[in-house]
């Protein structure tokens, strides 16, 4: 958690247990919120936000700034004060579970505990045109300071770029003899990345697969409990970088090896 009880100085009024949003005051559940009406830029439109704020729960909004779009559209940004809270003791989060290992550490791990290179196989699919994630993950560069898998000296990675359907990544994957594929989904509309997620381990399964190796999914908005849901091994989103993942899979891999 993000607060240290221990801390002096630290507010005693704050309840974890009835947690509010903080603006300048523990507990004082001020919110910030913004949103655009079809609505010209006038007194108007500008009372339709305040009451708008009001009906989605703010207590004293205050219309503090709004932009014209264009003659018919505006923005609208409302101060406010939430009554609602939550309680963080009953909060459970499923995550990958991990260490969080340096490049050095891993290959370090994978040297002592394999006598070869861990092949890695990824890639965006589907119709995903998206290869910014795949590449932050697997390209020599890496993104946010975090090398990708490319750099890493005891894996071989396979970054076969994007709208790579499922049945190719499967085979190349097959051919490689891979330790783990690595799946890659931006585009969320409609729901697409389930149909597309659940086709892919279908056909793995279908093709008595899926034991062969440890399927990963990763993208904006992919949650560890939605891959599970789908029947990856394990889901990651924002903010998690190669050495995260290839944490979770080499620890994951020494496991089983060990069995
Ligand atoms: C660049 C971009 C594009 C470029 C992509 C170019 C390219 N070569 O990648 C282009 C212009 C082609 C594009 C097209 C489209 N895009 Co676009 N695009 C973006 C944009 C601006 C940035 C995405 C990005 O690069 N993020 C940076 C990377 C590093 O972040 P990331 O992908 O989240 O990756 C991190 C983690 O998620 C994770 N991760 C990702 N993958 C994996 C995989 C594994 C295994 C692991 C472990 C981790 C992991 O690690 C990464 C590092 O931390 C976003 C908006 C935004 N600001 O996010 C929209 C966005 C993703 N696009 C969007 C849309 C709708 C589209 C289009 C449908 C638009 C259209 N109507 O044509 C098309 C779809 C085309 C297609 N068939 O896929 C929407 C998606 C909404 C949704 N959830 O469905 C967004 C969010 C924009 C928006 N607000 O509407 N897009």
């Amino acid at each position: 958690m993000g607060y240290d009880m221990s801390d002096k100085n630290f507010d005693k009024t704050l309840d974890v247990t009835r947690l509010k949003p903080y603006g300048d005051t523990i507990n004082d559940g001020k919110v910030q919120l913004s949103f655009t009406l079809p609505l010209s830029n006038d007194e108007l439109g500008e009372e339709a936000a305040k009451q708008m704020a009001q009906k989605m729960g703010l207590d004293n909004p205050l219309v503090v700034a709004s932009e014209t779009l264009s003659p018919a559209f505006t923005y609208y940004v409302v101060y406010g004060e939430t009554n609602a809270s939550v309680d963080l003791t009953q909060i459970r989060v499923e995550k990958a579970e991990h260490t969080s290992l340096t490049m050095q550490d891993i290959d370090q791990l994978i040297l002592d505990h394999f006598n070869r290179h861990l092949v890695v196989v990824g890639a965006s699919t589907g119709t995903d045109a998206h290869t910014v994630g795949i590449d932050a993950i697997m390209n020599m560069k890496g993104f946010a300071g975090h090398y990708g898998l490319e750099r890493y000296e005891h894996i071989d990675a396979y970054n076969l770029g994007s709208q790579v359907d499922n049945n190719t990544l499967i085979k190349r994957a097959t051919e490689l003899q891979a330790d783990v594929i690595l799946v890659s989904q931006t585009v969320t509309q409609k729901d697409v990345h389930i149909k597309n997620l659940v086709e892919f381990i279908e056909l793995l399964e279908a093709e008595n697969l899926r034991e062969d190796f440890l399927v990963i999914v990763g993208g904006p908005r992919i949650s560890h409990k939605l891959a599970k849901e789908l029947g990856f091994d394990a889901g990651f989103g924002p903010k998690k970088y190669a050495n995260d993942v290839a944490s979770y899979f080499v620890e994951t891999l020494i496991k089983q090896h060990k069995r």
